[in-house]
């Protein structure tokens, strides 16, 4: 029966990758990490780049999984962000499809040195990233995306992209601020926010955030205090109880269950809802690596595996 290993947002943590695989079972075979269970597979949920010192390595461990049949991954909003990076817009304007200020190249400054921007191998990069699926839903397979499964933003984004790689129209476009597909691609790749009340921000990654990442798997009681998500570490001061109808709209209706990333847990890894599992326990920064392991044959079940950081 097959099984699943559904890996979190590995950031650059090479070291931790590997020492994931080797837990779970996987042994570099011709090139590729496999498993012996021929039916055993791994999942990435995305966002392998960005942070860490082993990106390259990363992706090129990742992607060779994934050329050889062992590995499937969806694209997390650090591997959207890198096309966007390195496309230009068409309006003759010289600017980028994401800006090249100074905050977005804080953020993708050390893969961009890794990788050496512009080389051969960014290039290689970036053409993978390309044929990325935003998300899986196939029989016989968990349904998994980066950041939020959403009905409607799900069907903007196929009526578009279908199964074709992504072209750089549809990066273009996807990065028009308030355009239908950027709203789409927003909610999948980095989940519904919600604007906080004036007067209350925090600071990440060198920008000002006025805006919040919100709890779509706990979506019982719309109300700001209970379901903004402020990052660890950071403080927003008292959230008032403002109620957010529209934030029903991001319920998750269905039985299936469904596996994400991008919302750096911390704590012991478990389903953050009935069904719902995040794999993303903060591995980018000083958290762990985790992976949720599904067996077909025994639905409903998960067992976790996780590499501490060192
Ligand atoms: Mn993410």
């Amino acid at each position: 029966m097959p099984i699943h290993d559904i890996i979190g947002d590995v950031h650059g943590q090479f070291a931790k990758l590997v020492a994931l695989l080797d837990a779970l079972g996987y042994r570099l075979v011709d090139g590729a990490y496999r498993h012996p269970d021929p039916e055993r597979t791994a999942i990435f949920v995305g966002d392998l780049i960005d942070r860490g010192p082993g990106q390259v390595e990363t992706v090129e461990l990742v992607r060779a999984m994934v050329e050889a049949g062992s590995a499937r991954m969806v694209m997390g909003n650090h591997e959207f962000n890198a096309l966007g990076w390195a496309t230009p817009m068409d309006d003759g304007s010289g600017a980028w499809a994401r800006p090249h200020n100074e905050a977005k190249r804080s953020q993708h400054e050390a893969y961009l040195a890794q990788v050496v921007e512009g080389s051969p191998l960014h290039h290689e990069h970036l053409d993978w990233f390309r044929t990325l699926p935003l998300w899986i839903d196939e029989p016989g397979l968990p349904r998994v995306v980066h950041a939020c499964w959403n009905e409607p933003a799900m069907t903007s984004i196929r009526e578009v992209l279908g199964d074709q790689p992504m072209s750089a129209e549809f990066i273009r476009e996807a990065s028009r601020t308030g355009s239908n597909l950027y709203e789409a691609v927003e909610v999948v790749l980095k989940g519904p926010e919600v604007d906080l009340p004036s007067g209350v921000e925090f600071r990440l990654e060198n920008e000002d955030r006025t805006r919040a990442r919100i709890a779509w798997w706990n979506l019982e009681e719309p109300i700001l205090s209970k379901i903004a998500l402020i990052p660890h570490g950071q403080d927003a001061g008292t959230l008032p109880d403002t109620e957010l109808p529209h934030a029903v709209d991001y319920r998750y209706e269905s039985d299936q269950p469904v596996y994400f990333g991008h919302y750096w847990m911390r704590g012991a890894p478990g389903p953050v809802a009935d069904g719902m599992i995040c794999v993303d326990y903060s591995a980018g920064k000083d958290g762990s690596l985790v992976a949720c392991t599904v067996d077909s044959a025994t639905p409903g079940t998960w067992e976790f595996t996780e590499i501490p950081h060192a």
